[in-house]
């Protein structure tokens, strides 16, 4: 069972979809084990974004992903990253498919809605710049037992 880290960024919380976007990901079937409602320091978006340090669009990113408040979770499930990533589609919004989140609902590639870890490893990063461990919790859903 993988995890991944997913935000909902400061548009996606200014627009009022916190609930269209996390039913995509429940409807799919990824379980739900953390969740916070926070406003990033600058402290926290420059370590999020550390592996974007020095590419032209930084500081756009870390000023824009703490213009408001986000909506933190972590999701877990079998290929949660790739399964996660499938749903919020490209990052540029113009290439993300229609039937994604960004393919439906965004724009702009610096307002594209959502985060998601891009990788296992980095998944297990970015969950600890969030999460406590005693902050996610270990349970199981009805489906838990399906087999795939
Ligand atoms: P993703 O969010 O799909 O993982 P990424 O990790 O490459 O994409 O980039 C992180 C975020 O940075 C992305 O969601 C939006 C922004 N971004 C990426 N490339 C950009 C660009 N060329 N111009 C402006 N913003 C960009
Ligand atoms: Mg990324």
């Amino acid at each position: 069972m993988e995890r991944t880290l997913i935000l909902i960024k400061p548009d996606g919380i200014q627009r009022q979809m916190v609930g269209e976007i996390i039913s995509r990901f429940e409807q799919k079937g990824l379980k739900i084990v953390a969740m916070k409602f926070l406003q990033m320091s600058s402290e926290l978006a420059e370590k999020h974004y550390a592996i974007h340090k020095g590419k032209g669009f930084y500081d756009e990113l870390v000023s824009f992903i703490t213009s408001g408040p986000v909506l933190a979770m972590v999701l877990a499930g079998r290929m949660a990253v790739k399964q996660t990533r499938n749903l919020m589609g490209a990052t540029r919004p113009e290439e993300a498919t229609p039937g994604s989140i960004r393919g439906d609902h965004a724009m702009f590639t610096g307002q594209n809605l959502v985060h998601g870890s891009d990788s296992d490893e980095n998944a297990e990063i970015e969950i600890a710049n969030f999460f406590e461990p005693s902050e996610i919790v270990n349970y199981d859903l009805a489906t838990g037992s399906w087999i795939g």
